[in-house]
């Protein structure tokens, strides 16, 4: 009996009958018999691997355990596991780094919210509690993604939390579907630590709302942010909220920068490369100008906007990022797609000219050729934009496409235009548009069905109205 292991049960997966022990250590197992929640077990732990899945030939119960118990022994592994990971160290030094490259009172605020949630990420993850973390699908959320990510590579090498599942987001709401799967995956567990879900660049908006604060109710959520979002009852309901506009910064401070600071108290691998690609990403004021930053930013969105990889995963995207060879050759190949897209955009357009400010349309079947990669219609509507104001000036966008019409206003017109002001109006009068969202200078509409009438009868009202704001002012 001398390799014998006696353990406290920190996590129960009711699917797979695996367990989560915490001994001196986390240890995971899976048991022939049924185990509960805080059950004082032991077996022989003789062959014990260290990294993986253990399945011991008996395990015995011996009596049950505390829950105050159980998190008084985390709470001191996690404490002397941070403390040899030199978590004060590495936030000083991130801090150091960042002070002067963003110069303000927002950046020690954040800092200090940030620590909270990154003890909490790590008493989740060596409980063994399950942990899903949801991404935006663009070069800024999978940036952050990314940083999440290799500091969970990082506590691997510590102990292997089996329970942790990444989720790319391709809508900006944490909608109804998000909400269910999240669900259905935490209700398979029980453990000391409530199932923990992390937001990372996207959910601040009305259409999120009920799901996040029934989620929030029901689980631990850290959700990281930049997105403009002006609501008492979600802040009050949030615990670990972290938006740059609610610590005196603005969206500069991108989502992915969010998460770099997150995840430089654990790790600092690459996080240089991922935070200045989402800074360049979201063309934040405080992007660097950096042809490495630039060429990470480009690949990442273009991976996260384009349909041919819409199949890789995080491990995949990250190994990709770290083979700088392979970050070439995507990069060209990148900028060829979007150049020869873009290109036969700007020979489809349809401009309706109006006192200097050029408004653009654009029919997406025309630049979708059959069997080759194309990049996501709401992305490509924003590079174009870019292209169309670089060349002209100020302009409007609109790309439509199946049931969406897709806008993008230049900013420095886009308070007089008032999209989702109009879009209401629109929706109101017309009744075939189903919903309408976005901000200022980036919105969309979707129709009830993909008839190309009634589209283009929304088209042609939104081109008089923006013609007319014009006009006016
Ligand atoms: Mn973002």
């Amino acid at each position: 009996m001398s390799a014998s292991i006696r353990g406290i049960v920190s996590c129960v997966n009711h699917i797979d009958g695996e367990y989560t022990i915490f001994s001196d250590k986390p240890i995971n197992i899976k048991s022939n018999i049924v185990l509960e929640l805080y059950d004082i077990v032991s077996f022989d732990g003789s062959a014990v691997i260290e990294s993986g899945l253990y399945t011991p030939d008996i395990v015995t119960i011996e009596g049950k355990s505390s829950k105050q118990e159980l998190v008084e022994h985390i709470s001191s592994y996690v404490h002397a596991t941070t403390e040899s990971l030199g978590f004060s160290k590495n936030k000083k030094d991130m801090l150091t780094k960042l002070q002067p490259i963003i110069k303000t009172e927002a950046i020690p605020k954040i800092f200090n919210a940030i620590e909270i949630c990154v003890a909490e990420f790590v008493k989740s993850f060596f409980s063994g509690s399950p942990i899903i973390i949801r991404f935006h699908n663009d070069g800024d959320g999978v940036s952050g993604g990314l940083a999440v990510y290799s500091a969970v590579m990082k506590l691997q090498e510590i102990f292997v939390n089996k329970n942790i599942f990444w989720e790319m987001q391709r809508t900006i709401a944490y909608d109804l579907d998000s909400y269910i799967n999240d669900n259905l995956i935490f209700r398979n567990y029980d453990g000391v630590e409530n199932p923990l879900l992390i937001i990372i660049d996207f959910a601040s908006s009305d259409s999120s709302l009920p799901q996040i604060n029934d989620i929030a109710k029901k689980y631990k959520l850290i959700w990281l942010d930049h997105h403009i979002y002006d609501n008492k009852a979600l802040l009050d309901s949030v615990r670990y909220y972290i938006n740059s506009w609610n610590f005196g910064g603005d969206s500069n401070i991108t989502a992915g920068l969010i998460a770099c600071i997150f995840s430089s108290f654990i790790t600092n691998v690459n996080i240089d490369l991922l935070m200045n690609a989402s800074l360049v990403s979201d063309h934040s004021i405080y992007a660097p100008d950096s042809a490495v930053a630039v060429e990470a930013s480009t690949v990442l969105d273009f991976i996260t906007g384009t349909r041919a990889y819409s199949s890789m995963g995080i491990g995949e995207i990250y190994r990709l990022v770290n083979d700088s060879a392979k970050m070439h050759e995507m990069y060209s190949h990148a900028e060829n797609i979007l150049n020869e897209q873009i290109e036969m955009g700007l020979s489809n357009l349809k401009i309706h000219s109006n006192g200097g400010i050029r408004i653009c349309t654009l029919d997406f079947d025309k630049i979708k050729e059959d069997g080759k990669d194309y990049i996501l219609p709401g992305r490509y509507s924003s590079k174009l934009q870019d292209v169309i104001s670089s060349k002209y000036g100020n302009a409007v966008t609109i790309v439509y496409y199946n049931r969406f019409i897709s806008v993008r206003i230049s900013k420095a017109i886009s308070e007089r235009i008032d999209l989702i002001n109009m879009f209401n109006g629109i929706k109101n009068s017309f009744s075939d548009v189903e919903s309408c969202g976005g901000h200022t200078e980036a919105a969309s509409i979707k129709m009830k069905t993909s008839d190309k009438e009634p589209l283009m009868a929304v088209l042609r009202e939104l081109i008089k109205q923006i013609q007319n704001k014009i006009m006016q002012t």
